[in-house]
């Protein structure tokens, strides 16, 4: 939590907790956020940020192991599965802190004038509705406001679900700003142009107890229009910043605060590579900075020439994931406009030839199509395996807004149009074949056998992760 500045309105923002099949905090913090509580801080209100995930919390007194990388579990405790998914076997958690930990914590930030509720994916709509419903005894009269991914991507559903007085969808800052100024008094705009990243301030990291790993974001959208993915909905052009202020952020992380990893977060960090990351990545290398990087959310397989392995290897990069998502070339990639056959052994010899090993290296292979029979993820895991890096699971989560939208409603064997909870991707919603989950396992049992297991983005932390 951050302190509360007596004299001016008091805003309180919350990362609610997340109520899943799996969870592990894989680099994931609520930069948007963050970010906004950062511009309200700027403007000289007094913020508190709770943080219902927070792996550091002081009441928490579990010993849970974090990765050299800052990476680690959440703490977790079972809960009943949301209505409608009675025959599902796998435990379902609420993962973050304890309600009575947040209970404490809401009273002890003071009453606020307005409470800010972010959101993250929507099947987590559960853990929103439970955090929403806590504030509300706590401080019955206090306004709540919804914004992030999941009142973006499912706006009706938020509306009616969540018990939020206003959900509001997207990175719209003029209204932001309006219900904040409705509700606090407060103008915003003054000296924060929103089309200008540059002139956004950096997101309020220093507000979390600690700060295991930073993420950060050069560019916003994506230019490319994947079937199954929602970035165009979430941002509608292609904007970045400038190289200057990514490299003062990394140094202010670094300096301040002691940070060693960062995490892109960008959905298209190599496009227009000679013109923006590669300018990033050589100044980074040509300074004395010890920090690593990585790419969680996947880099384009097509940019990756052997100029810009080397480079990334200068620069401190740890970990590259691939956005491989099949290895099935055959449909002609109407699925993504990422990947041609050659290219992904092009960017595996030239990682190699720079100096990555094959566990650094890993592809995203999307499991759970509409359509997609485990022949295929087989195929894929295979074609993967030969080239001696590491294949990672990334199960297909149906997205409203995305061109796949509509064939995964026909395909689902759930009701997916009525409910977040059914597009969770541990569900395996548009595969029709049984038993997949234990196939996949038996595919990352090789692995493990093989030595070599990356985190998939889709389990809880096990001694693999941990070792
Ligand atoms: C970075 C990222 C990740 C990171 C971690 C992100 C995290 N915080 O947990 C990693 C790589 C780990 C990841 C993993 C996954 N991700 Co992801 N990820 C993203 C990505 C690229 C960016 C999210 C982000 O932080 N954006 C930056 C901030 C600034 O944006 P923002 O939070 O939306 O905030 C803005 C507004 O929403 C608003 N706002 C935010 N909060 C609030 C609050 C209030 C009150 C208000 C008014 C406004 C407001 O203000 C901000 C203004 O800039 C998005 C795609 C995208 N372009 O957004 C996908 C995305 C969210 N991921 C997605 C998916 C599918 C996944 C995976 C399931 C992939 C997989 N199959 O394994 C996993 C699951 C992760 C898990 N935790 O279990 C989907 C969402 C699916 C869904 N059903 O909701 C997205 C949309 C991508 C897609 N395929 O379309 N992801």
């Amino acid at each position: 939590m951050s302190y509360n500045n007596q004299d001016s309105p008091h805003i309180l923002c919350v990362n609610p907790w997340i109520h899943d099949f799996a969870a592990f905090d894989f680099w994931s913090k609520p930069v948007g956020l963050l970010k906004i509580a950062a511009l309200l801080e700027q403007q000289g209100a007094g913020v508190t940020f709770i943080d219902c995930t927070d792996r550091f919390h002081p009441m928490d007194t579990e010993q849970r192991k974090t990765l050299p990388d800052g990476r680690g579990p959440y703490r977790k405790r079972k809960i009943d599965p949301p209505p409608g998914l009675p025959n599902v076997k796998q435990q379902f958690s609420r993962y973050g802190i304890a309600p009575e930990w947040f209970r404490q914590d809401l009273e002890a930030a003071g009453k606020p004038d307005l409470v800010l509720v972010t959101s993250g994916m929507t099947y987590w709509a559960p853990g929103v509705k439970e955090t929403i419903e806590t504030i509300r005894e706590v401080y019955p009269d206090v306004p709540v406001i919804l914004g992030g991914i999941y009142a973006t991507l499912w706006f009706e559903h938020a509306e009616q679900y969540t018990g939020a007085d206003i959900v509001i969808s997207g990175a719209d800052f003029e209204k932001i700003f309006r219900s904040i100024h409705r509700y606090t008094g407060i103008g915003l705009a003054a000296d924060f142009e929103p089309g200008n990243l540059d002139s956004h301030p950096y997101p309020a990291f220093h507000m979390l107890g600690r700060i295991p790993y930073v993420p950060l974001t050069t560019t916003v959208g994506c230019p490319f229009s994947c079937d199954y993915c929602a970035s165009s909905h979430l941002a509608d052009t292609f904007r970045r910043r400038s190289v200057d202020s990514v490299f003062r952020e990394i140094e202010y992380w670094h300096q301040k605060y002691g940070v060693r990893n960062f995490a892109f977060y960008d959905d298209a960090l190599l496009v227009d590579k000679e013109r923006h990351a590669l300018i990033l990545f050589e100044k980074i290398a040509a300074s004395d900075l010890d920090v690593s990087f990585h790419t969680p959310n996947a880099v384009h397989v097509k940019e990756l020439d052997e100029k810009t392995c080397l480079l990334m290897k200068k620069a401190g990069f740890k970990s590259i994931r691939m956005g491989l998502e099949t290895a099935d070339f055959s449909r002609n990639r109407t699925m993504d406009a990422k990947v041609a056959g050659t290219d992904f052994s092009c960017a595996v010899s030239g990682l190699k030839k720079a100096g990555f090993d094959g566990k650094q290296i890993g592809a995203y292979l999307l499991c759970g199509l509409p359509g997609q029979g485990f022949d295929e993820i087989e195929a894929s895991f295979q074609h993967v395996r030969q080239t001696g890096t590491t294949p990672t699971f990334a199960f297909y989560t149906p997205i409203p807004h995305t061109r796949m939208w509509e064939t995964a409603v026909k395909h689902s064997r759930y009701d997916i149009e009525s409910d977040p909870v059914y597009t969770n991707n541990a569900l395996f919603p548009c595969m029709q074949e049984t038993g997949i989950r234990r196939k996949i396992s038996r595919l990352k049992n090789r692995l493990k056998t093989s030595g070599k297991t990356v985190y998939d983005g889709k389990k809880d932390n096990t001694e693999e992760d941990l070792h």
